[in-house]
């Protein structure tokens, strides 16, 4: 799991309009429209006002990332939710959000960033949200599918389950991972897609990359054209690859923010959903967008 640091989240707050704009640049939605329509949530309509979300402070492990809560806060903020970050941390921080009326609590330690939908206690789990938020933004940004190769660079908590959604949606999936043991896991889990090496072969014939590793790929490497979704945190594309590229969509912390408080509104506001306790790793197939 790459930890953010506090360069990384300070600024999230003050820029959303800015990144918000560029991501409706290189996909024609933003946040909002963006997060709700990968969730294939785009025909229904929720009061997001009506719903408070508490971000909360976790000392647990490496510790609180200063920054980090207060980012949170102002992403929910900024799609229209009522937000706060709480004054205490851990365990009477939860005892404070839930206190003041949270609907969603958001909290991060060194290994999982989850949303808590309260009424009904479902966890969201910000790695899959990062996977439909990513594949979704790629998906808008070429256009659709229609069978074009995109390879995947990382089959880990994020980069193999959204291996899994474009695979679904019709993209032809090659996936490149260095560790022998998780490319051996993701044949038998997706035993449709290839399962190639990250040399410059592979990626010049690439249409489409998704990089969901901490590393990226020497701008050199890319066909000229390409389109990038790139969570991987920390951003290492040099400037060669920012020349080439069609678009590079990219940021430390808000699209993925965004599913989650999303999928938790959703989750809280319409009965169909409310009472579906949503597994942690993946949304009901009947949500993935039509
Ligand atoms: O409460 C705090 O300030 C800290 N306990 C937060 C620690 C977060 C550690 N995790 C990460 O930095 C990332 N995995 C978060 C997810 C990035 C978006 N995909």
């Amino acid at each position: 799991m790459t930890r953010l640091t506090t360069d990384l989240v300070r600024s999230i707050g003050a820029d959303l309009p800015s990144a918000d704009r560029a991501l409706r640049s290189r996909t024609g939605m933003g946040y909002l429209e963006l997060s709700w329509n990968s969730l294939g949530l785009g025909d229904s309509r929720i009061n997001l006002g009506s719903l408070t979300v508490a971000a909360i402070p976790l000392t647990s492990g490496l510790g609180v990332i200063p920054g980090f809560s207060r980012a949170l806060a102002d992403i929910a903020e900024y799609l229209g939710f009522r937000s706060f970050v709480t004054d205490r941390a851990d365990r009477e921080g939860v005892r404070e959000g839930l206190a003041k009326g949270a609907d969603i609590l958001l909290m991060a330690d060194d290994e999982l960033f989850a949303a808590v939908e309260v009424a009904t206690g479902s966890m969201i789990d910000n790695s899959i949200c990062t996977a439909l938020g990513y594949s979704f933004a790629l998906e808008k940004a070429l256009g659709g599918w229609n069978g074009q190769q995109v390879l995947v660079l990382g089959s880990g908590k994020v980069g193999m389950p959204a291996a899994e959604i474009m695979t679904g949606r019709g993209a032809e999936v090659s996936i490149a991972d260095p560790d022998p043991l998780k490319i051996m896991r993701a044949r038998s889990r997706l035993p449709s897609a290839r399962f190639v090496t990250a040399n410059k072969e592979e990626v010049k014939h690439a249409h489409a990359l998704f990089n969901a590793s901490p590393g990226s790929v020497p701008g050199a490497w890319l066909r000229q054209g390409v389109i990038i979704s790139s969570p991987g945190v920390p951003y290492s594309f040099d400037g060669e690859a920012e020349a080439r590229a069609k678009a590079i969509i990219h940021d430390p912390l808000q699209l993925s923010t965004s599913v989650m408080l999303m999928w938790s509104a959703a989750i809280s506001s319409l009965s169909e959903h409310s009472v579906m306790n949503l597994p942690l790793d993946r949304p009901p197939a009947s949500w993935l967008w039509p």
